[in-house]
């Protein structure tokens, strides 16, 4: 009895370590990433993938959210058909050319990277 209540607590600590929004503005690399767009900020604020890697870009919040890339180079609302993501709302975009991307929400940051935006590196950059 003693050693289960134990076990539970330790999980509990885990499980508010991982939701305590201590993770935001740090970097994931990965061949094919997943970034969750909170209200109203991204998972991931640093994201590296190498040419022909992914990302999946997740509306998990109460608020609509998109990703926008600063000069409009891509957007999830090409593959989405709106630049309303709802949670749950998923736009998967695949990245052919390397560059250094500043992308942005439309609605809580803007293409000079300020508020709900953030960096997508592809390749070398
Ligand atoms: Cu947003």
């Amino acid at each position: 009895m003693t050693k289960r209540l134990v076990t539970l607590a330790v999980a509990s600590v885990l499980f508010l370590g991982a939701c305590g929004g201590s993770d935001a503005g740090e970097p994931i690399e990965g061949q094919d990433v997943v970034v969750e767009m909170y209200d109203n900020r991204f998972q991931y604020t640093e994201i590296r993938i190498p040419v022909g890697g992914t990302v999946t870009w997740v509306g998990a919040g109460a608020n609509p959210h998109n990703a926008v890339e600063a000069d409009g180079l891509w957007s999830t609302e090409s593959v989405f058909g709106t630049l309303e993501q709802f949670e749950g709302d998923e736009a998967l975009l695949a990245y052919d050319s390397a560059g250094e991307y500043v992308f942005f929400c439309t609605y809580h940051g803007n293409s000079d990277g300020e508020g709900m935006a953030g960096t997508l590196i592809v390749g070398d950059g």
